[in-house]
C-alpha cells in the first residue's frame, strides 16, 4: 500500500461548490481486483479510557470488535472500510494501543474517511493519532479526488467520501474512473460520510439527503444509532450506527451493534448485516441506582458520592450527572464551587474533544 499524504485542502474553500478546481484523480487499484465485498465499520471511538457507564475493559472490547471485522473481512475476502471517529480523542491515545492498531492494519488494511473525533483541529494534520495509521499504511484516506477502486462482483466498484467539515458532492465524476476489462457499463459509486444528516428522528439533522449524480449509496458515520434509508431519486442515504454501545442510553438498550456488508449482486449493490459479538446493555453497563437517586440532605448526598466513588468511571460521567440531580439543595455560592470542581477533575485538557461533543450533541455520540 502506498503512503499516504494527509489531506491539506481548506475545507471552508472546498465549500464553495463548484469553484473548487478540477483535481486529477490520485486512484489505488493495485490489489484491490480479487474482493467480494467490503465491510463498513461506523465509528469505533478506539480510546484508552472507559466511556461513559461502562464497566468491561473498554480498550480491550473495542479492539476486539475491530479485530472480529478485519477478521471476517479476511474469511469472507472483504475491504474494510471505516465511517470515520476510529479514535475517540483524536491525540494523546496510549501508544500501546496505537501500536496494536498499526500491527492489526498492517495485516488487513482499512479504507476510509476521518471524523470529527479524529482530528484537534478543523482538518486532520500529524498531530492526530490517525495520521500515525495513514504513515504506516494501514488507514487510506478516500476523498472525491483520491479514491478507492477495485472489481466487486464483476462490477467496477468506487469508494470516495467527505470526511468531517469536507462538503457533500451534487456530482461525482464517473470518467475519471478506470474502466473494467469485458464492462462496459457505469461504475457502481459509494460515498461514505460523517455529517449531521436529515434522518427521520435524528433532531440534530443539518444536511438534507439529495440525489448525487453518478453515486448509487451514501453510507454516513456519525450518528450513532441505526437510521431508517431515504432514497433521493438514483442516490440512497443510508446511517448503520457504531460497532460500539458508548452511553447507556435508552436507545442504545434496543441497538445491536452491526457493521454493513456490500456486495454487487446482479450488478446491483447489495446491503447486507453482520452483528458484531456484544455482552447484554446489563453486562456492558454499571445499573442507574447512584445516579437516579435523588438525595434530599446533605449526609445523603455525600453517601451518594461515597458510591460513586467505588464505582468510578474514567471519564466522570457518573460524577456529573450525579451532581446535576443534586446540586439543587446548595446555596448558590456553594454551588458554584462544587462545579467549579467537578470540572477541574473531569476536564481532560482536550477542549476540542469539550466542543465536538457539545456542537454534535449526545444523539451523535450516544
Ligand atoms: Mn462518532
Amino acid at each position: 500500500m502506498p503512503t499516504e499524504k494527509l489531506p491539506t485542502e481548506n475545507p471552508e474553500r472546498e465549500n464553495q461548490t463548484g469553484e473548487q478546481p478540477i483535481q486529477e484523480p490520485n486512484i489505488h487499484q493495485g490489489m484491490n481486483e480479487g474482493f467480494d465485498g467490503l465491510l463498513v465499520i461506523g465509528d469505533p471511538h478506539i480510546e484508552g479510557r472507559q466511556p461513559n457507564f461502562r464497566k468491561d475493559n473498554y480498550p480491550e472490547t473495542i479492539l476486539n470488535k475491530l479485530e472480529f471485522c478485519l477478521e471476517y473481512c479476511r474469511k469472507h475476502n472483504l475491504q474494510p472500510v471505516c465511517l470515520g471517529d476510529l479514535f475517540d480523542k483524536p491525540r494523546d491515545n496510549p501508544t500501546w494501543m496505537v501500536g496494536r492498531l498499526i500491527d492489526m492494519l498492517s495485516r488487513t488494511p482499512m479504507i476510509g474517511i476521518y471524523g470529527n473525533h479524529d482530528c484537534g483541529d478543523p482538518a486532520l494534520n500529524k498531530h492526530d493519532s490517525l495520521s500515525l495509521l495513514i504513515k504506516a499504511g494501514g488507514y487510506r484516506l478516500v476523498s472525491a479526488s483520491d479514491f478507492w477502486t477495485g472489481a466487486v462482483g464483476g462490477r467496477r466498484l468506487v469508494v470516495a467520501g467527505s470526511s468531517y467539515r469536507h462538503p457533500i458532492p451534487t456530482e461525482f465524476e464517473t470518467r475519471l474512473v478506470p474502466p473494467l476489462k469485458g464492462d462496459g457499463s457505469a461504475p457502481l459509486v459509494l460515498w461514505l460520510t460523517h455529517h449531521d444528516i436529515d434522518f427521520a428522528g435524528y433532531e440534530s439533522g443539518r444536511f438534507a439527503a439529495h440525489e448525487i449524480t453518478n453515486v448509487d449509496l451514501l453510507i454516513n458515520g456519525h450518528i450513532h444509532r441505526r437510521c431508517d434509508p431515504i432514497v433521493a431519486g438514483k442516490t440512497t442515504w443510508i446511517n448503520p450506527g457504531n460497532i460500539s454501545r458508548r452511553s447507556r442510553s435508552e436507545a442504545n438498550k434496543i441497538q445491536t451493534p452491526t457493521a454493513f456488508s456490500v456486495k454487487v449482486i446482479g450488478k446491483k449493490i447489495k446491503v447486507g448485516q453482520v452483528e458484531i459479538p456484544h455482552e447484554p446493555f446489563e453486562v456492558v453497563f454499571h445499573e442507574q441506582a447512584a445516579a437516579a437517586a435523588l438525595e434530599s440532605s446533605a449526609s445523603g448526598f455525600v453517601s451518594g458520592m461515597k458510591e460513586l466513588l467505588e464505582r468510578r468511571t474514567d471519564s466522570g460521567a457518573g460524577l456529573k450527572e450525579f451532581i446535576d440531580h443534586n446540586i439543587g439543595q446548595f446555596e448558590p455560592d456553594v454551588a458554584d464551587q462544587i462545579n467549579r470542581l467537578v470540572l477541574e477533575v473531569t476536564e481532560d485538557g482536550d477542549s476540542s474533544k469539550l466542543t465536538s461533543a457539545t456542537t454534535t450533541g449526545g444523539a451523535a455520540d450516544g
